[in-house]
């Protein structure tokens, strides 16, 4: 237990208690965010303290930090950080910036000891307000194990928002939404509630009632009803949306009304919940009709608190300047970025892992917040969460291929190199009606072009099985990762999720392997050039036919095992270049 001395800091003109925190010395304890101290307290615990004579926590304003107070930026979530000459300071511009410059702190002190005489400062804050996950795909929604540690990932990506609508809870929309959770989901959300504002994450309780709304004084009721469950299990911050519906509930000036309502009736009422969010049903550009006016309705009639979510220029989509100029016009008011990536739920047989990009650099004040749509698969959502995460904090020095990485290593720190191969080739959705496309395999694209292309032309010379074996070469790897990832401990859950598309992997490396060996040795000069007569090649042609047709068949057992939904059910893997250059070689080399 820590002792607490109770001393009056008169100087300072407020009163600050000094706690003591094993031999350290901590000023601010009882002024900083309590989730901010409990996080020094916990570091303190851990690091070698032997060189820190005193430790200065708090937010501006706080008598404990004012000496620092022109080094804390302006903006929200903000921190100063300093380190050296045996003092510690952290400072936020709130208490989530205290806790974010807590976590910085723990970075810096495994570089610079605070008993050295030179002293290490920085300081940051994020650009977008609000930045954060939105649980908002069809498909089965994540357990609440899976929410829970998505809680304490959202902390270290400094995200602060996770809005909870998942589409299939009957609870969020039709047929339940009127009614309160059932006893044990209601513990549940209570619990998020508490470990999101451990971790200084905002939970935002989406409700979705528009497919069966009927605009009257008892739905008025159960609507503030439910909200009033989710406030006394500790919900603070409320969505309503409007999208993916049809009918009466579509009407802009009824859903400003309804929304009005609640912000006077219920937001203003209690006084300690967060400006309200609503999704539109005219939710991206290519879906509105500027004539018709839905969205300049909802923007002159909505009470200028209110956020409007939008995914873009379409349903799935990047998000330009343009497009942010554009939604602002129509309604008054900077968009609350709903990204349709990398959701997964139109393309579920797919695992979108992927880098984040097509995102504008210069969104920076055009965006009151910007959320991310993820899969089903939580732990694999991670890669793109941290991302999205690393782009909100600031999209003008945001470095895609670098967060990319980061995030790699953050969900397997000893297995990364395989995860890193299993990702490169796992990240397009391939046609959709939503036409959004990813890169894929982008380290072989070329030379799968151009070995496939000069192999089809007859040329067998030094340049195409160079080619030929770069590409064997990947394939070896992706049987070697897929193998690594199965067997490893580094993220059980991240393990699990995958499995069906780590066997299909494995076998898309195998047969890779199968068919780049049988094209090199067709270009010869081992078997000086294998005339397909001899009998010697044509064995060897159909052993290594055999092989590929039992290994598709394999592979279609795969997809028609797991991933059992009724949409896209099933299992695909590489489909952007690698397994279209396998069947293209394929029907050469065996002449198909
Ligand atoms: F609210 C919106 F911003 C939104 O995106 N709504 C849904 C969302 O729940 C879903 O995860 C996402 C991706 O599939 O797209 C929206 O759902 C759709 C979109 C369609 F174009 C459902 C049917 C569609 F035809």
């Amino acid at each position: 237990m820590k002792r607490i001395f109770l001393t009056m800091l008169m100087s300072l003109g407020v009163t600050t208690l000094i706690a003591q925190t094993g031999k350290v010395p901590v000023t601010g304890v009882g002024e900083a965010d309590p989730y901010a101290l409990a996080a020094l307290e916990a570091l303190l615990d851990t690091v070698d303290t032997d060189g820190i004579r005193e430790v200065y926590i708090g937010e501006r304003g706080d008598g404990s930090v004012s000496a620092w107070s022109g080094k804390i930026p302006a903006a929200a979530d903000g921190f100063f950080v300093s380190v050296g000459d045996g003092r510690v300071v952290v400072a936020g511009s709130n208490g989530r910036g205290t806790l974010y410059g807590v976590d910085e702190l723990a970075r810096i002190m495994a570089s610079h000891p605070a008993s050295g005489a030179e002293v290490f400062e920085t300081a940051d804050s994020p650009r977008i307000a609000s930045r954060g996950v939105v649980e908002g795909f069809y498909g089965r929604p994540w357990s609440h194990k899976a929410r829970l540690d998505q809680l304490d990932y959202y902390r270290l990506c400094r995200m602060n928002t996770y809005i909870y609508g998942p589409k299939d809870d009957p609870y969020h929309s039709s047929p339940h939404w009127r009614e309160p959770y059932p006893e044990q989901e209601a513990a549940q959300i209570a619990e998020l509630a508490d470990r999101a504002r451990r971790n200084g994450v905002e939970f935002v309780w989406a409700i979705h009632p528009g497919k069966d709304i009927r605009w009257d004084d008892n739905d008025l009721d159960s609507l503030i009803g439910k909200f009033s469950q989710m406030y006394d299990l500790g919900v603070r911050s409320f969505a309503v949306f409007f999208d993916d519906i049809s009918g009466d509930g579509t009407d802009p000036k009824k859903q400003a009304a309804l929304l009005n309502t609640l912000t006077d009736r219920f937001v203003r009422v209690k006084g300690d919940v967060a400006p309200l969010i609503m999704c539109p049903t005219e939710y991206n550009k290519s879906w509105s009709d500027p004539k018709k006016g839905y969205l300049s309705t909802l923007g002159k009639r909505l009470d200028p608190s209110v956020r409007i979510m939008w995914t873009g220029d379409r349903v799935v989509s990047d998000i330009t300047e343009d497009g942010l100029r554009w939604i602002e016009g129509q309604t008054g008011r900077p968009a609350y970025i709903w990204w349709n990536f990398p959701v997964s739920d139109y393309v579920r047989d797919h695992m979108l892992l992927g880098r984040v990009y097509g995102l504008t650099a210069e969104g920076t004040g055009m965006m009151s917040g910007f959320v991310t749509n993820p899969m089903e698969h939580a732990e694999a959502s991670k890669i793109a969460i941290y991302g999205v995460g690393r782009y909100c904090w600031n999209p003008s020095t945001f470095d895609s291929r670098q967060a990319w990485e980061e995030a790699l290593r953050i969900l397997m720190p000893h297995d990364y190199a395989a995860l890193r191969i299993f990702a490169e080739h796992n990240s397009d959705m391939g046609p959709t009606g939503h036409k959004y496309r990813r890169e894929e395999s982008v380290n072989v694209e070329s030379v799968a072009a151009e070995a496939l292309e000069a192999y089809r032309n007859g040329q067998t010379d030094r340049r195409t099985v160079e080619l030929l074996e770069r590409m064997s070469q990947e394939f070896r790897d992706i049987v070697a990762a897929a193998d690594i990832l199965l067997e490893s401990a580094d993220n059980e859950a991240l393990t699990e999720e995958l499995r069906p598309w780590l066997l299909r992997f494995k076998i898309l490396g195998q047969e890779g392997v199968e068919v780049t060996g049988l094209a090199v040795e067709a270009c010869g000069p081992k078997n000086a050039a294998p005339d397909a007569d001899t009998a010697k090649w044509r064995h060897r042609a159909d052993f290594a036919r055999k092989h590929v047709s039992a290994l598709k068949s394999m592979a279609d057992r795969i997809d028609t095992t797991y991933n059992r939904n009724p949409y896209q059910p099933g299992v695909k893997c590489g489909t952007k270049v690698l397994q279209p250059f396998i069947d293209s070689l394929s029907s050469v080399v065996f002449g198909m």
